[in-house]
């Protein structure tokens, strides 16, 4: 996207891309300009600290933050800005995204972060949670999202249509 970038999403590890991936789709979806970088809280404490001061002057409005393991990245994120910081805690390790979870939600009071799902769902609901954020000053991103919505509910009613004939196929009802 050759726009200036309104969303900035972080992740902790390229081993995260596939999770993260999702949040950069549902911005695409919507035409919101992001941009997608790698930088750890533990391994690369300076770059993470550099990319979220600077941040905010360059345009950014909603950092999302994805990360597996003592997922550390999305508070620290938090701490040196007054941007949204959207958490998404990533399946990586053997306690499947429960590690990365707690981690992420039990910030303490004062330093909010808000976070989703665990995994891709989770990756999902960041960016169009950012795509809502920035829709409360965009009026056509508002539109947009009203449609998604209406789409979704289209989608729906055609799937329980499609469940009531197979049930009638299958001589259940
Ligand atoms: C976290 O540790 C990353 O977000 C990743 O989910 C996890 C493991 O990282 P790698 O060892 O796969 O790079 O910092």
């Amino acid at each position: 996207m050759s726009e200036k970038p309104l969303v900035g999403i972080l992740m902790g590890s390229d081993n995260d891309y596939e999770v993260m991936v999702e949040a950069a789709r549902a911005l695409k979806s919507f035409g919101v300009s992001f941009e997608m970088t790698v930088s750890s809280a533990h391994r690369t404490p300076e770059r993470t600290s550099k990319y979220v001061r600077s941040a905010r002057d360059r345009g950014i409005k909603v950092l999302i933050a994805g990360a597996g393991a003592a997922a550390h990245l999305a508070g620290v994120v938090a701490a040196e800005t007054i941007l949204p910081v959207l958490a998404v805690p990533i399946d990586s390790t053997a306690l499947q995204g429960l590690d990365a979870l707690l981690a992420m939600v039990q910030m303490p009071a004062g330093i909010p972060v808000a976070t989703m799902a665990i995994g891709k769902a989770g990756a999902r609901n960041a960016g169009l949670f950012a795509v809502q954020i920035l829709s409360v000053s965009d009026e056509s991103l508002s539109r947009r999202l009203t449609d998604y919505k209406v789409e979704l509910i289209a989608g729906v009613e055609a799937k329980a249509k499609t469940l009531a004939e197979r049930m009638v196929k299958d001589g259940i009802l």
